[in-house]
């Protein structure tokens, strides 16, 4: 084991006082009379990390005044002056990276080598991207204008990639942001308010605030957001839908998935049990996009989930601050708890587990990798988002089946299909009613490429061009008087 040095990131808690608070204008606020805390701690240890301010009608209030002040400023920078404040970002993210995935970690439960070499570049590599398309937007997007001040709420799963995905292209159109962390995961958004602060972003243009759904409410319900971005469960999704409808909001949603993984019997099967790991067990599965059903084709059933049995063996579950750990401690209890209930109640209901024995650490937020057999598709656990890792193996007999079964659930975020036969592949890509399918590969982002959901998984997509036109509506009137000289 290679514990990492978590000394610089338990002084910067330190020199904080241990206090996470909204950012507002600038500046982190000293909170008024009798104000309300929450613990944030670390699922690993169940240690204290410090405690979160649950900010009031009041806060929400002045972050929303603040960033209408500065929007109109913002928005009339020509786009190349907005894009050095992203640059400026951009290099502040990459000089505190380690500070971002070790309070990442500790905040998270997620093991450090995936924050230090997923969650943090990929962040940093999102405002890079719409730093560059920020020097262009005046030519690219002629005719487009910012809605004006973007609402955004996010999840506790990828805090600081999450924060990304929503700031960086509401800032590159020329909006200003009003952003809640979720309660479980506060560190890295303060971290980068701070980088806010070093970059010179005019003050206003970012603002947070800390608390829990009660805080997301107000900003759902404030007359001052002109758009709204959510990442979060589909029930919270489809609240948010019906408490903005009729207010004249636009929204994007992010929400849930059952995303099918899919092994023809032709597959390269070492390399599809390898995406496998990655697609169910990254991030202990809590992932929007996790391959949480396995499709295997009949005639390898039973050799490929011997394989993947033996594969899942050697996972280690554990400190997620080691850095030889594969799977960290799922992010709080509630969390756990969840996964468990599910698990119990498929096994009830006739599923066979199999799970490493003695995997986990006694104390902490741990849950095991699983893996359940004798699943049906319309069962309960191949059907409900579990955000653990657990994964259900379904089989299949052909391509039509895996169809059906892939297509038979209320989401529509991933699908991944292994198989040699790249016309198959390319049959099955446009058939399976999912936002993105990966062929032979799994859990591929990249900036440039437009992410987002069908049916319940939600609409809007985050990433590549796409993900702009999410904060621009088109300004018909001044293109049109533009053009129709009388
Ligand atoms: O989500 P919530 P929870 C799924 C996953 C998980 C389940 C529950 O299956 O097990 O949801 O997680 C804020 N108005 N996903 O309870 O409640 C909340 O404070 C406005 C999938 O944590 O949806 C947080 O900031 N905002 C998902 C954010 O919504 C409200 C990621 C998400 O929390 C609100 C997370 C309200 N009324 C969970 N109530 C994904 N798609 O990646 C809560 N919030």
């Amino acid at each position: 084991p290679a514990p990492e040095d978590d000394k610089p990131a338990r002084a910067w808690i330190d020199q904080r006082g241990g206090k996470f608070v909204s950012f507002i204008n600038g500046k982190f606020v000293t909170p008024g009379d009798k104000p309300t805390w929450f613990p944030a701690e670390n699922p690993a240890t169940g240690e204290k990390l410090g405690q979160v301010y649950q900010s009031t009608q009041k806060d929400v209030d002045a972050a929303v005044k603040a960033a209408r002040a500065a929007q109109e400023n913002w928005a009339a920078l020509p786009g190349f002056e907005r894009a050095k404040y992203l640059y400026a970002i951009t290099r502040l993210m990459q000089k505190h990276a380690r500070l971002f995935a070790v309070l990442e970690t500790l905040d998270n439960g997620k093991p450090i080598r995936e924050s230090r070499d997923i969650d943090v570049p990929a962040a940093t590599a999102h405002f890079h991207h719409h730093a560059g398309w920020a020097q262009i937007m005046d030519d690219e997007f002629d005719g487009y204008e910012p809605y004006g001040v973007a609402g955004q709420i996010i999840p506790w799963n990828f805090p600081l990639l999450m924060l990304a995905w929503k700031v960086a292209p509401a800032l590159a159109t020329g909006n200003t942001v009003v952003l809640k962390p979720a309660e479980q995961t506060n560190l890295t958004a303060q971290l980068f308010a701070e980088i806010c602060v070093e970059a010179g972003l005019p003050k206003g243009v970012f603002n947070l605030v800390t608390g829990d759904g009660k805080v997301g409410a107000m900003i759902v319900a404030h007359d001052g957001i002109d758009k709204l971005a959510f990442t979060g469960s589909t029930d919270i999704g489809r609240l948010i839908r019906k408490e903005s409808a009729g207010s004249g909001k636009a929204l994007t949603l992010e929400l849930g998935g059952k995303s099918p993984y899919i092994v023809f019997d032709d597959a390269d099967i070492d390399s599809a049990v390898e995406g496998l790991v990655d697609a169910i067990w990254f991030n202990q599965g809590e992932v929007c996009c996790a391959g949480s059903r396995l499709l295997v084709q009949e005639s390898i059933y039973d050799s490929f989930v011997e394989k993947l049995k033996r594969r899942m063996q050697n996972l280690r579950v554990g400190n997620p601050m080691d850095k030889c750990v594969d799977l960290g401690a799922v992010v709080d209890k509630t969390q756990l708890d969840r996964i468990t209930k599910l698990v119990d109640k498929a096994v009830k209901d006739g599923a066979e587990i199999y799970q490493i024995k003695d995997a986990c650490p006694t104390k902490g937020c741990f849950y095991p990798p699983t893996i359940l057999t004798n699943v049906e598709p319309s069962d309960e656990i191949a059907q409900i988002e579990v955000f653990g890792p657990v994964l259900s193996v379904i089989s299949f007999r052909n391509q039509q089946d895996a169809v059906a079964i892939a297509n038979n659930t209320r989401f529509g975020l991933a699908a991944t299909v292994w198989t040699e036969n790249i016309n198959m592949a390319l049959e099955m890509a446009p058939a399976i009613k999912a936002g993105v399918v990966w062929i032979n590969s799994s859990n591929r982002f990249y900036a440039g490429c437009g992410f987002g959901g069908y049916r319940e998984s939600g609409y809007g997509r985050e990433g590549g061009k796409e993900g702009l036109y999410a904060y621009l509506k088109p300004s018909y009137l001044s293109t049109l008087s533009e053009a129709s000289p009388r």
